[in-house]
């Protein structure tokens, strides 16, 4: 591509914030405002709805790495769109896209059918347009995708910010498809896969996530719906800080930790550096006062690269309230570091089940009940404001009971170490065993038997009326009726015993308690029909079952964890003001970085 200068027409074209580039976000269900399903709790312990409207924190990077090219990248997030507006046209906003080049996520595999529908609409109202995939579980099912029309390229791996922009060029006319790594693509109707070579040490090279992306791009494409992470956003602006892409732990239902390895080629994290994580910290306090979740548990980076972090971060003063994983026990000395440096902290705990052989069997937490109640008793002796306490239902060799088990082992936690800070959760594995996982490479050695193989089964998944009938697994010990049933019974007990120790309001409780009941029976009475009526008639029987129940709003969510629950009380959005400053900067910088590089968008 010639260089072409940048004259007056190049301001204008600058300041047309046409996309050169768009990212469409799908719902996990592309119609789901049309459909009647019961998806209720699979997303009730994470800030997003069922249809998962959340996209992955590295199309912020991606989209950057474009911009700093000279590119127009834009994200739409049309999940959210569609969720916090009825009215909203996805067609129509696809339609109407300038955008010449497009990419879809499909990151975590709930988003199968949303994903592949998208893309089948960007065909139909752009058929020149190139699309490419990307995301984890693009990446698994990169040579399945390839085979549907409507997608052109995958770009694999945990890192793409590079590959994307090379790609691009290269559709550009500025270089070739075989030299675009990570790269799988069709040529005369082979399917061709460039070898997985980019694949960073570090996540220093670019902002990762870019939340000067987002800011600058509120105001370039003149739309901040498009670019929020989730429903409610505004209101609980919650951020993140991604320590590393990669995992230590080989958590045996987990797609992270081994499939970094056999799937994206990842031997190792590769961590950001704790000189970077305070850059991010300070770009997200100048716009949000919100708490900040830092992804990962620090110390797997090693103890000089926690202590290096908080040593920083004692320097800063920042007023938010940070969000700490623990993958392991942790010591007092640990507590004090943080308590030192911060003003004020929450844990995020996941042992997942409170039977010490299923830890063992998970690879997760695999110590004694008594090391992680030592833990949280020196967290909450060193300043730890809340411990959010996480169980889960569907593991490897977990029995009913151990499942329902939970909430007698949680009601001693609240009686015999502290009954206002610890706040315990339990929620279904839900609705995939995660693909790369150990569980899900070796089902049978950890007793799992998977109802799915290819991309094309989990998007026919999606389309069941009812999250027990969508899930995709069961284990030796949890049908999925089990899985369901001991879902809703552990929750019921563990809302009754946090209402009995005062965590949930009157209303708060008996919301939730309406809701589990609700759910849990429109989800048999779902069976009921399939078990009852002919297929030819089942649609119509499903549309007047959910009829009798369109009261119960919202797939039935917040129905295991309350709409509040999940939350840090907090400042939030500093304001408009701070955001606009912001934006400003950026935008002037990075007219300022066009002028000098003198690169142009793709017109
Ligand atoms: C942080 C995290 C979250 C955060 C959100 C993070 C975010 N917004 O990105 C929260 C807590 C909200 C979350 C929620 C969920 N998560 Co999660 N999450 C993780 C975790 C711990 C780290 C992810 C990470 O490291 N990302 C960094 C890298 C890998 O991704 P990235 O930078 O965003 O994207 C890069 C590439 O993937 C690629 N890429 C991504 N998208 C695209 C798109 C295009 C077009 C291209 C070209 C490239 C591309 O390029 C990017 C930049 O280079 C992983 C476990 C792990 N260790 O990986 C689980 C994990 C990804 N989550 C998982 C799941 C199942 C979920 C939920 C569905 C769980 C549930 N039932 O609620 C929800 C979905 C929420 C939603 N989408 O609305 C599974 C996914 C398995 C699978 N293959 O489907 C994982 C692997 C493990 C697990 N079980 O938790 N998650």
């Amino acid at each position: 591509m010639g260089m072409k200068t940048l004259g007056l027409d190049g301001v204008a074209d600058f300041f047309s914030s046409d996309p050169d580039v768009t990212f469409f976000h799908p719902p996990s269900i592309y119609d789901f405002r049309e459909r009647t399903e019961v998806i209720g709790p699979i997303s009730d312990v994470i800030p997003s709805s069922p249809v998962f409207e959340m996209y992955p924190i590295g199309l912020t990077s991606i989209a950057d790495t474009l911009e700093r090219n000279g590119y127009n990248a834009q994200i739409v997030n049309l999940a959210h769109e569609m969720l916090v507006d009825q009215e909203f046209d996805a067609e129509m906003e696809i339609a109407q896209s300038e955008a010449r080049i497009f990419g879809v996520d499909l990151h975590w595999l709930p988003h199968a059918h949303g994903a592949i529908e998208i893309a089948r609409l960007i065909k139909k109202h752009h058929p020149n347009a190139p699309v490419m995939f990307g995301g984890l579980s693009s990446t698994y099912f990169h040579e399945d995708l390839i085979e549907y029309p409507s997608v052109d390229y995958v770009v694999r791996g945990d890192s793409t910010e590079k590959p994307v922009a090379d790609l691009v060029d290269a559709i550009e006319g500025n270089g070739d498809l075989a030299d675009v790594p990570n790269l799988t693509y069709q040529a005369d109707g082979e399917t061709v896969v460039n070898p997985l070579t980019y694949l960073p040490e570090a996540l220093d090279e670019s902002s990762i996530p870019s939340y000067t992306y987002a800011v600058k791009s509120v105001f370039k494409y003149g739309s901040i719906r498009k670019v929020l992470p989730h429903r409610g956003w505004l209101d609980k602006p919650i951020t993140m800080l991604l320590t590393s892409r990669g995992c230590r732990h080989a958590c045996s239902f987990c797609g992270g930790a081994d499939s970094y390895g056999d799937v994206h080629g990842r031997t190792g994290p590769a961590f950001r550096s704790p000189e970077k994580l305070i850059e991010d910290i300070r770009t997200i306090h100048s716009f949000s006062e919100g708490p900040i979740f830092v992804v990962h548990d620090l110390r797997m980076g090693g103890w000089d690269y926690a202590t290096e972090f908080f040593d920083r971060l004692a320097e800063e003063s920042i007023p938010n309230e940070f969000i700490f994983e623990l993958f392991g026990p942790a010591s007092e000395d640990y507590f004090q570091m943080i308590d030192e440096a911060v003003p004020k902290y929450s844990l995020e705990l996941s042992p997942e089940s409170h039977v010490e052989e299923v830890r063992k069997e998970m690879g997760k937490f695999a110590v004694s009940n008594e090391a992680i109640e030592n833990t949280m008793q020196a967290a909450l002796d060193n300043g730890c404001q809340n411990i959010d306490l996480f169980y889960m239902v569907g593991l490897p060799e977990q029995t009913y009971e151990d499942a329902v088990g939970c909430v007698e082992y949680a009601e001693h936690l609240l009686e015999d170490i502290d009954d206002e800070r610890i706040l315990p959760f339990v929620a279904p594995y839900a609705p995939f065993l995660d693909p790369g996982s150990p569980a899900f490479e070796n089902a049978e050695q950890y007793g799992f038997s998977v109802h799915a193989d290819s991309l094309e089964d989990y998007r026919q998944l999606l389309l069941e009326p009812s999250w027990k009938r969508m899930l995709s697994y069961e284990t030796d010990h949890l049908s999925r009726d089990d899985i369901a049933d001991a879902t809703y019974e552990a929750a019921r007990g563990m809302s009754k015993l946090k209402y009995e120790h005062g965590l949930l309001e009157e209303e708060t409780y008996q919301t939730m308690v309406d809701r589990i009941d609700t759910s849990e029976e429109l989800v048999s009475r779902v069976d009921e029909v399939y078990e009852n009526t002919p297929d030819d008639h089942r649609d119509a029987a499903l549309e007047s079952l959910f009829e009798e129940y369109s009261e119960f709003e919202d797939f039935g969510e917040n129905s295991i964890a309350g709409a509040d629950e999940l939350w840090w009380p907090s400042e939030g959005f500093r304001n408009g003001i701070a955001l606009a400053r912001l934006g400003a900067k950026l935008l002037a910088k990075d007219l300022k970085q066009r002028y000098t590089t003198g690169r142009s968008p793709l017109k």
